[in-house]
């Protein structure tokens, strides 16, 4: 029995104002590529489908649409919500839909939606536990201590149906200890939001979301599949891919990755204006990459944006890199009565830049201030 397991689509998301919406229309095609290579019997996806609880038009028709060409395939589907979403809306309608072999999970009320897949010789039960916090499950187990995440999800498992002679998966969305974690997450800062992962202990294979770097934790089989975009430059150096899980007759499970080729990646450049705008340095280069650039002189370019972005028209972010933004000098309110307004000019500029000013800035200086000096008299 095969699954292939997806989360944190984040769809209608963006990235530093740059919308993500075709890259996402690409990259879900390409799963379904993959879909149709592997012919899984199931694809779970665990949790954050949408990026916002009320996600745009184009967001819901391209998750419409991705929906309309997975059921006009011979599988199951299992849609979990995360933290990113919105658990009413995202089940609006799960009851009519389960019809069709699209399992949307309900609204956390205690019991968890599980079904079976597979046939008389292969079998597995597939348990969706939406995103939960220990308040929702605090009021729905007023009895049970509640104190932590590991404590809401330890009882939310404790309160299913688990026949420990079937192949059980879990499909959840929490931030188990000990994952390595990403700039496009939103967790609570502290971490006061971690499980751990010996809850899961019943399981023979977790699926998680939440995570957006691929990675397992402890054991093989407890897992995040990852985002299936950069969402960040946190993660430029991460390789995106879908997780295909072989279920083998004695319940072991075999874990494999297939890479996901995005339209455009993401990442991170460095040098001199003057290097990053010769033709020769990014004639073979992928332009239309999502970008931050890192300049490396020492005086800022003017516009500098605005001209990269002619080059390179997916600029997103730009950076410096040199003497000024390496030394963070604290500007103290400058003594000295007695100082002329181009000496006080000059130590300013000092501390800001850690460089001194040169002839040609001296004189322009001198030339400003005086133009002012006479005006003001
Ligand atoms: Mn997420």
């Amino acid at each position: 029995m095969r699954l292939i397991h997806l989360s944190d689509l984040h769809i209608g998301k963006r990235v530093n104002e740059f919308s993500m919406i075709e890259d996402q229309k690409y990259i879900l095609t390409r799963i379904l590529n993959i879909i149709d290579e592997e012919k899984p019997d199931a694809v779970i996806i665990a949790g954050d489908v949408y990026d916002k609880s009320a996600p745009s038009e184009e967001a819901v028709s391209l998750f419409n649409d991705f929906m309309t060409r997975l059921s006009k395939r011979q599988m199951q589907v299992f849609i979990i919500s995360g933290n990113h979403d919105s658990a009413v809306k995202l089940s609006f309608a799960s009851e009519i839909i389960d019809r069709s072999g699209i399992h949307f999970s309900p609204v956390y009320d205690g019991k968890i939606k599980a079904f079976e897949i597979g046939n008389r010789d292969e079998k597995a039960v597939i348990h969706m536990l939406p995103f939960i916090k220990p308040a929702i499950v605090r009021n729905i187990f007023p009895d049970e201590e509640i104190n932590d995440y590991t404590d809401a999800v330890r009882v939310a498992i404790e309160h299913m149906n688990i026949d420990d002679k079937v192949c059980n998966i879990l499909v959840a969305h929490q931030f188990v200890t000990g994952a390595s974690r990403s700039e496009s997450e939103e967790i609570s800062v502290g971490g006061l939001d971690n499980v751990n992962a010996s809850v899961f202990d019943a399981f023979d294979y977790v699926a998680l979301g939440h995570i957006h770097g691929p990675q397992h934790i402890g054991r093989d089989n407890v897992r995040y599949c990852g985002t299936p975009l950069k969402y960040s430059f946190s993660e430029s150096g991460h390789n995106k891919s879908v997780t295909v899980v072989d279920i083998n007759r004695d319940n072991a499970v075999d874990i494999r990755t297939v890479p996901l080729i995005p339209l455009h990646d993401m990442r991170c450049i460095k040098g001199t204006y003057e290097e990053l705008t010769n033709k020769k340095n990014y004639e073979n280069t992928a332009v239309e990459d999502y970008l931050q650039i890192t300049l490396t002189d020492e005086e800022d370019i003017l516009d500098a944006m605005g001209k990269l972005r002619i080059i390179y028209p997916n600029l997103m972010v730009l950076r410096y890199d040199n003497k000024r933004t390496r030394e963070n000098n604290v500007i103290n309110s400058v003594e000295g009565e007695n100082r002329s307004p181009l000496e006080l000019f000059e130590e300013f500029y000092e501390l800001q830049n850690n460089q001194p000013m040169s002839d040609e800035q001296r004189s322009f200086m001198t030339e400003l201030i005086t133009d002012i000096w006479e005006k003001d008299q």
